[in-house]
């Protein structure tokens, strides 16, 4: 069977029952004190023989078609309902979003975000909505007006992979951030590689000079942390500190 039917097939499958479907989170953490702040909301398949894998063949097909924003939309009700469960009890755990840039581009994103938050009663306030820089770069002007709509019901907007796209430092000139997300491709290279730890060091010394916040991501092994917390990253994503785990899992750790 060819990759498309595969990947057409599975998204079929998982459009129809869903079940196919789960999200998984991945902590994000203080780099110095190490407590979780905030959980990534990351979408995987379960296969027909029980394991688990990333569902980057579901949505690189979706991606394409219409039933991205459905997708989509069932993304975020349950991420939402899953950020209610540990917010009785951990309500300073923020939950990351990863907004697809064809949904930023197509869709009145603001009014269906405000459906979805009344709908699920959900506080936006602690959502943290993560763009990847490919997702705004087509038609600047307009994805001002959205970012700053966004802005308004209350969210924080992160710039997810920062540099590994189509980056123009006139974006953090312009638009309404919070944070950066630094790739773990960066990460990987600190501290031996040189030329990764100047770009990690400057990119921090940059975001940090336009008021914005620092999540490294990928990091995976204490040489990397030491870096990092030497150069003031702010928080962490990455094995060292936690996996992407269930949302059952992450109720009891971050207990
Ligand atoms: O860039 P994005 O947020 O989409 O990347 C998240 C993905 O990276 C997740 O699917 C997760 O499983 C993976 N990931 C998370 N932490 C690490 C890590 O420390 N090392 C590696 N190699 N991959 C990671
Ligand atoms: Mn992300």
């Amino acid at each position: 069977m060819s990759g498309d039917r595969v990947a057409r097939e599975a998204l079929d499958r998982a459009m129809d029952e869903k079940e196919d479907l789960l999200l998984v989170y991945q902590p994000i953490h203080d780099a110095r004190t190490r407590k979780i702040i905030a959980a990534e909301a990351l979408l995987r398949q379960r296969r027909q023989t029980g394991e688990i894998r990333e569902a980057s063949i579901i949505t690189k097909t979706a991606e394409k078609g219409p039933e991205l924003f459905e997708l989509n939309s069932m993304t975020v009700r349950r991420a939402f309902a899953d950020a209610a469960k540990w917010m009785k009890k951990h309500s300073d755990i923020r939950l990351h979003l990863n907004l697809s840039p064809r949904e930023f581009e197509e869709r009145d994103i603001v009014k269906r975000l405000k459906e979805l938050v009344s709908d699920c009663r959900a506080d936006i306030e602690f959502v943290n909505l993560e763009i990847t820089e490919t997702s705004y770069i087509k038609r600047p002007e307009e994805t001002m007006k959205v970012l700053y709509d966004l802005k308004g019901l209350g969210l924080q907007l992160w710039l997810d992979d920062f540099g590994t796209g189509h980056s123009s430092i006139t974006h953090l000139q312009h638009f309404p951030l919070d944070g950066l997300k630094l790739p773990g491709d960066f990460i990987a290279g600190v501290p031996r590689d040189g030329r990764c730890s100047a770009i990690v060091r400057s990119i921090i010394a940059l975001a940090h000079d336009l008021g914005l916040s620092v999540v490294a991501e990928g990091v995976e092994n204490e040489e990397q942390l030491q870096f990092l917390l030497a150069h003031k990253c702010d928080s962490i994503q990455g094995f060292l500190f936690s996996k992407p785990m269930p949302v059952e899992e992450f109720l009891v750790l971050g207990a």
